[in-house]
């Protein structure tokens, strides 16, 4: 029977089968012997006479934080206090998901804790150059519950995103009857109390909804180079710069400092690009 692996607790998985039942079941030995990773999100064979996991079908997609596989839309949520909203940030989680081949949407969560509504109009029209749709989002007035229902409607999605942000609170408010635990903001952390600790995925209607721990810091662990390939917007023009290995710095002929110069790609996340740049080091510096 096949189905989806919706939770990994202590090497025994949960497995959503396609007639809706959920299962337990352990990994024949040898996937192990083959050295196959099963993910949260892998659509596997299970066997419901032995109650074991025979076979992992090929993934669509796989991120690596948080660890998910075949995933239709990722959703950053980002707060826009506790923690504080942070572009910078944000556009690293953007990066993530378009070097998986994953679209992407970004909830903007706790706006009923600023009066200025500028910031989110601002925030959408930033992200919208980009071609990315924000949608703000509240938890005490519900503010965009609609508008993300609908987005999420009959896909495998997942929200990720730092600690204490609201998505495991956001998810409640999608359905309260998957109960998912929700934290607090520390102040004198300054971050949230990383209260999911496993991702999951919940059967929603006929898609999935995944709920992933939040971290408080997001080290990319790629190449300036899949940067200069990968970032948002940067992805879609980067291979009309006169160079094939253009890092858009200084290089002549750089079409994203054209893209720049014309406005089509704000200053803020071009700055973003190149700090992020400058924490990663050059592919060819390895060998
Ligand atoms: N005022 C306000 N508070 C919110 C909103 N969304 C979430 N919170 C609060 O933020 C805190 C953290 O929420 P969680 O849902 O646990 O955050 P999380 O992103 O799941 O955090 P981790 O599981 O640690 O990654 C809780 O105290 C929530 O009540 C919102 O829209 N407005
Ligand atoms: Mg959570
Ligand atoms: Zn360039």
């Amino acid at each position: 029977m096949r189905g989806k692996v919706v939770s990994l607790v202590g090497g025994v998985y949960d497995v959503y089968t396609l007639n809706k039942q959920l299962v337990k079941v352990k990994p024949l030995g040898i996937l192990k012997h083959k050295k196959i990773k099963i993910l949260v999100g892998d659509e596997v064979e299970v066997s419901l006479e032995n109650m074991t996991l025979n076979e992992v079908y090929q993934r669509e997609n796989s991120l690596i934080r948080p660890r998910i596989s075949n995933i239709d839309l990722g959703i950053v949520v980002m707060s826009l206090v506790k923690p504080n909203y942070s572009s910078y940030l944000l556009d690293k989680f953007l990066t993530l998901l378009n070097l998986s081949k994953i679209k992407p949407l970004i909830v903007i969560t706790k706006i009923d804790l600023i009066e200025d509504r500028s910031v989110i109009v601002k925030i959408k029209k930033q992200y919208e150059l980009l071609g990315i749709k924000v949608i703000g989002f509240s938890k005490e007035t519900r503010e965009g519950l609609e508008e993300i229902k609908n987005e999420i409607k009959n896909k495998t999605i997942a929200f990720m995103g730092q600690t204490g942000v609201g998505k495991s609170s956001l998810i409640n408010i999608i359905d309260p009857d998957f109960e998912r635990k929700e934290g607090e903001y520390s102040s004198s952390l300054g971050r949230g109390k990383h209260q999911t600790k496993e991702v999951i995925l919940l059967p929603y209607e006929e898609g999935f909804i995944g709920d992933t721990p939040g971290f408080s810091s997001l080290e990319l662990d790629i190449y300036k180079e899949d940067l200069a390939s990968s970032f948002p917007l940067i992805s879609s023009y980067y291979h009309e710069c006169k160079y094939s290995n253009c890092l858009h710095k200084n290089e002549p002929g750089c079409k994203i400092k054209e893209l720049v110069s014309k406005g089509l790609l704000d200053p803020e996340n071009y700055q973003n690009y190149l700090d992020i740049s400058d924490e990663l080091i050059l592919r060819k510096d390895r060998f």
